[in-house]
């Protein structure tokens, strides 16, 4: 039972995964300067994620669309990362935003919050 429900989710996951690809139109333009200093700006960023995670689709679909290159990190099972994020974060649930600013190291949690503070950073 336990198998068909994350089978279920997964598939389901993917075609959101899917139907984002198809939508997902077009990235934020910016000069080649205004990216340059965009992308040493996200250096400070990493999202910790699930690929077929629909909260993960909404962030990922908003880092596209904002046109910010922010690594990410798998936490799924068997992921070195996922360790990361529990030490680091507390908890394994994502999306997680990892944010670096003057030494100091915030773990953000919630999509809503995530997309919220890159769109107040860099829309
Ligand atoms: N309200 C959260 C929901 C996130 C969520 O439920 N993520 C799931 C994966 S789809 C998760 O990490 N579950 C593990 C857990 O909560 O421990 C958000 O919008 O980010």
């Amino acid at each position: 039972m336990k198998l068909l429900i994350k089978l279920i989710r997964n598939l389901l996951g993917g075609i959101i995964v899917l139907l984002d690809l198809i939508t997902r139109g077009a990235k934020k333009k910016r000069s080649p300067e205004q990216q340059k200093v965009v992308n040493e700006q996200v250096k400070d960023l990493t999202l910790y994620h699930f690929t077929a995670c629909p909260f993960c689709t909404k962030t990922r679909r908003a880092m596209y669309k904002l046109n910010l290159p922010i690594e990410k990190r798998s936490a799924s099972q068997g992921s070195p990362y996922r360790q990361e994020l529990e030490v680091g974060g507390g908890r394994v649930k994502v999306p997680c935003l990892r944010i670096e600013k003057d030494g100091q190291v915030e773990w953000m949690y919630e999509s809503n919050d995530i997309i919220r503070y890159l769109e107040q950073r860099f829309a």
